[in-house]
C-alpha cells in the first residue's frame, strides 16, 4: 500500500491543513455562486510560503520510470463497450460512436443505464491483456478507471454506478485489482485514467453543487491510490464544454494536484489534472499527433489510437499498421516523448485481434537484433538535426538512426551536426554490413554498403564522443532578492540563496510565507556555468512576467503580463566559464510561475542544476 504521511508534496512554511475554504474568500477566478465543499477532502487552503515545485520532472527519481520506458498501453473500457460502438435509435436509425456514444448518440440516462446492466465483460483476463503488452514491448499501462459516462471500472463505495453495483458481472471480480496484480507480475507499472467531467453526477454541471461532487472525485480517486498503488494518474474531460456544464478550472486544478501529490509524492501526473497547460502536472498529452520536436518545459507523451476510435467499435476495421505504429514509436523517443498506444476491449472484455497481432509485431522488431535500444532508455537525439530519412534517438555514448528511407544507389545518408563531436564506430544492427562514415560539409555521411535489413526501419548505431564536459560545478544557486511589491522596487525584504529557478507558487502560493501571494517581484542573480561550448537554449515558463540577462544582454524580455507562459533565448556559453546571469521576475495578481530550463546538442533539457549556479 502507497498510502504514505504526508510527503512533501507541499513546501509549506507552515503545516499542511486540510480547511474549508470560506465562500467570503473566494479567490478571483472562483464564480462567486461556488460554495466550498463540505468536508475534510476539500480543497486546501495552501497559502503564502507554498511552493508547489517539488522537483524537476526532466531529472527527478519519481519519474525517472516514465522516462526511460517510452512506450505504453492505453486502455479505453467502459460500459460503452457494451454497446460495441453502435446505438439503434427508436426510429430505427443506427447511431455510431465508441466511448461517447452516450452523449453523442442522444441515449436516454434511464436507457443507457438499463443497457449498463446488461454489461458483462466476463471473458477480461488481465494476464492477456499484460501478455498483449509485454509483447508489444510496452513497459507501462493505463486504464481508463472512469469516462466521461461517470461509470466506475471499479468497486467504489462513492456510489453505485459502477462495475460491481450496475451490471451482470461477477460480483466477486475486480478487473482493476487483476490488472493491477498481472501488472505487478510481469514488472509493468500501473496507472489510471480518470474523466474530471462526468456526465453521470447530478452535481456535477452546476458550479454551487460543483463542490459535492468534487468531494466525491476525491474519494475515488483516494480508493483508487489507496487500494490499487498506481505509478500515474492520466486525467481528461478538463476542458470547457456543455451538455453538460464543465466548471473545472485551473484553480481546481492546482488543488487537486495538490492533494494527490499529498496522497502519494510519487505519482505522476499529467497535465489535465489542470487546464491542459504546461504548469499542470508533470507532462503534456498531445492527442492523435506527435509533436515535431521536443516540447519546451515539460515532458511529453502521445496518445494514439490504433484504428479510428478509443473504445471498442466493432465496425471500425481502420487499423494502422506494424511498421507506421513502430515509426511513430521511434518518432517520438526522438523528441524525448513517450507514446501511449491505445486498445479497446469489446464488451466481453476482449482486445480485438488486429490490435493484439500489431502490437505484437511492433515487440518483435523491438526484440529484434537489439533494436529496442533505439527506444528504451532512449532520447531526443541532440547532436544532429532530425534526418529527412528516419529518425534520431541517443542513449549515452550511441546514436540509434534508424532509417526509413535506406539508400539503393549507393548514395549516403546525410546528418547535419548540430555541434561538434566525433563518429568513433558505426554498425547496422542485424547486419555484419560495412558502414561507412566520413565528414561532409555540416555534418557526416554514412554509406552502408548492403540492405536495408527489415521494412519497417534500419538502426545504424554510431558510437559518438562529444569530447569532454567541464567537471561539474560546485555552485550552490543564484542570490535571490525579494520585494513584497511588483515592481523589484526598494529594498527586498528577503535576501538569499536559491538552489535552483524552479517555482510553481501558482494561486496561493509565494516565495516565502511574509510574501503575500500577490504583488511581489523576485530578482536572481549571479553565475551560470555550463559544462560544455555550445549554443545553449534557455527556456523560462513565467506568469506574470519575466526578463533574463546573460553577460549584461537583455536575452529573454517577456515582460508583459501573461498567463502561464513559454520564452526561450539561444545563448553561446564556453564550458567552465561562469557567465553572469540576472532574472527579474513579477507577480502581479492570479497564478504565479517562475521556471529557468537550459538545453544545449550535449545536455538535455532540464532545470538548471544548482551546482551549475553561482550567487556572485
Ligand atoms: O474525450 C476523450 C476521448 O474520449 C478519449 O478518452 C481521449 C483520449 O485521450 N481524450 C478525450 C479527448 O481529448
Amino acid at each position: 500500500m502507497r498510502k504514505r504521511a504526508a510527503g512533501p508534496a507541499l513546501l509549506l512554511a507552515a503545516s499542511l491543513a486540510f480547511a474549508v475554504v470560506p465562500q467570503a474568500t473566494a479567490l478571483p477566478d472562483r464564480a462567486p455562486e461556488r460554495a466550498a465543499a463540505p468536508d475534510a477532502t476539500a480543497p486546501e487552503a495552501a497559502g503564502p510560503g507554498t511552493d508547489h515545485a517539488t522537483d524537476d520532472p526532466f531529472t527527478a527519481d519519481r519519474t525517472n520510470w516514465f522516462r526511460q520506458d517510452r512506450f505504453g498501453m492505453f486502455i479505453h473500457f467502459g460500459t460503452y463497450s457494451n454497446l460495441e460502438g453502435e446505438y439503434k435509435k427508436a426510429d430505427g436509425s443506427v447511431c455510431r460512436d465508441a466511448e461517447w456514444i452516450q452523449r453523442q448518440c442522444g441515449i436516454p440516462k434511464a436507457e443507457y443505464e438499463k443497457q449498463a446492466a446488461t454489461f458483462n465483460p466476463a471473458d477480461f483476463d488481465a494476464k492477456a491483456v499484460v501478455k498483449a503488452a509485454k509483447d508489444a514491448g510496452m513497459r507501462y499501462i493505463v486504464i481508463t478507471s472512469k469516462h466521461h459516462e461517470g461509470y466506475a471500472m471499479w468497486p467504489t463505495k462513492v456510489n453505485d454506478w459502477n462495475l460491481r453495483d450496475h451490471s451482470s458481472f461477477d460480483k466477486s471480480r475486480d478487473i482493476l485489482a487483476e490488472l493491477k496484480k498481472a501488472s505487478d507480475d510481469a514488472g509493468i507499472k500501473l496507472g489510471f485514467y480518470y474523466s474530471i467531467w462526468d456526465w453521470h453526477d447530478e452535481d456535477f454541471p452546476d458550479p454551487a453543487t460543483f463542490p459535492k461532487y468534487e468531494k466525491r472525485m476525491r474519494a475515488q480517486l483516494k480508493e483508487l491510490v489507496d487500494n490499487y498503488d498506481p505509478a500515474l494518474l492520466w486525467f481528461d474531460g478538463e476542458w470547457d464544454t456543455d451538455k453538460p456544464n464543465n466548471p473545472w478550472t485551473a484553480r481546481d486544478g492546482e488543488k487537486l494536484e495538490a492533494y494527490l501529490r499529498d496522497l502519494d509524492p510519487d505519482l505522476v501526473i499529467n497535465n489535465r489534472v489542470g487546464k491542459r497547460r504546461v504548469v499542470d502536472g508533470d507532462y503534456g498529452t498531445p492527442e492523435q499527433e506527435i509533436p515535431g520536436a521536443p516540447v519546451d518545459g515539460q515532458l511529453w507523451e502521445s496518445c494514439m489510437t490504433l484504428n479510428d476510435h478509443w473504445g471498442f467499435a466493432r465496425y471500425d476495421q481502420n487499423w494502422k499498421s506494424a511498421a507506421t505504429l513502430t515509426r511513430n514509436l521511434l518518432s517520438t523517443t526522438s523528441r524525448s516523448g513517450n507514446y501511449l498506444l491505445n486498445v479497446g476491449p469489446d464488451a466481453r472484455g476482449r482486445v480485438p485481434q488486429p490490435s493484439v497481432d500489431r502490437l505484437k509485431q511492433m515487440g518483435d522488431w523491438l526484440r529484434t537484433s537489439g533494436q529496442g535500444e533505439a527506444v528504451f532508455g532512449a532520447r531526443y537525439g541532440g547532436l544532429v538535426e532530425e534526418p529527412a530519412w528516419g529518425s534520431v534517438s541517443r542513449k549515452g555514448d550511441k546514436l540509434y538512426a534508424a532509417a526509413t528511407q535506406w539508400p539503393t544507389d549507393g548514395s549516403a545518408l546525410h546528418l547535419k551536426a548540430r555541434t561538434d563531436f566525433k563518429v568513433t564506430s558505426a554498425r547496422v544492427l542485424g547486419s555484419d554490413q560495412r558502414v561507412e562514415v566520413t565528414k561532409s560539409g555540416d555534418g557526416y555521411d554514412i554509406k552502408p554498403s548492403g540492405a536495408a535489413t527489415n521494412d519497417t526501419a534500419t538502426v545504424i548505431e554510431l558510437k559518438v564522443d562529444p569530447g569532454p564536459a567541464a567537471r561539474p560545478g560546485k555552485g550552490k544557486g543564484l542570490k535571490q532578492e525579494i520585494f513584497d511589491n511588483a515592481e523589484l522596487s526598494g529594498t527586498p525584504k528577503i535576501t538569499r540563496t536559491d538552489a535552483t529557478v524552479n517555482h510553481a507558487w501558482k494561486y496561493e502560493g509565494s516565495p516565502d510565507a511574509g510574501i503575500p501571494s500577490d504583488k511581489f517581484s523576485v530578482r536572481w542573480s549571479g553565475k551560470l556555468e555550463p559544462r560544455r561550448s555550445e549554443t545553449y537554449t534557455l527556456t523560462t515558463v513565467s506568469d506574470d512576467v519575466a526578463r533574463v540577462w546573460i553577460d549584461g544582454k537583455l536575452v529573454i524580455d517577456s515582460w508583459t503580463p501573461h498567463e502561464p507562459k513559454i520564452d526561450k533565448a539561444q545563448v553561446k556559453l564556453t564550458a567552465g566559464t561562469r557567465h553572469s546571469i540576472r532574472i527579474d521576475y513579477a507577480e502581479n495578481t492570479g497564478e504565479a510561475h517562475m521556471k529557468l530550463l537550459w538545453s544545449s546538442p550535449g545536455q538535455e533539457q532540464q532545470i538548471i542544476p544548482a551546482a551549475q549556479l553561482y550567487a556572485n
